[in-house]
């Protein structure tokens, strides 16, 4: 922009950019400051591995969680055995849950909220017959 240095207007208009940019600048110096991301990416779906014990009767449940900004994840897992609610647990760091009786002919079902350190949240479920 072409801006001639003896009209006022345009001199009040560079001023006006410049005091914004300025703040933006500020915003994100703050920010960085305090460790908070600009942007935050929501975990991947955890991926689940159901695995029965037909001899012993069990279900051993473990997840792998993973996310864009490398954040520490923490779970809420929920199992249920048909339509009953049999465990329901939350902020889990360990990435496993089991051994736990299983009946074998039922199906369990299998779900896993990865939440990450921004308060983003992804929901992964599966479900298996106990076979
Ligand atoms: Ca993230």
């Amino acid at each position: 922009m072409l801006v001639h240095p003896k009209n006022q207007e345009n001199q009040d208009a560079i001023l006006h950019i410049s005091s914004y940019d300025l703040a933006l600048n500020i915003e994100y110096l703050r920010s960085s400051l305090l460790g908070e991301a600009i942007d935050n990416y929501v975990p991947y779906t955890a991926e689940i591995t159901m695995t029965f014990d037909t001899d012993a009767n069990t279900l051993v449940v473990s997840w792998e969680g993973n996310d864009e900004d490398g954040d520490i994840l923490t779970y809420d897992i929920r199992i249920e055995e048909g339509t009953l609610e049999i465990v329901n647990e939350v902020d889990l760091i360990e990435t496993n849950h089991g051994p736990i009786d299983a009946v074998p002919g039922r199906v369990y079902t299998v779900e896993i909220q990865s939440k990450d350190t921004a308060g983003n949240i992804s929901v992964s479920t599966r479900s298996r017959l106990m076979e």
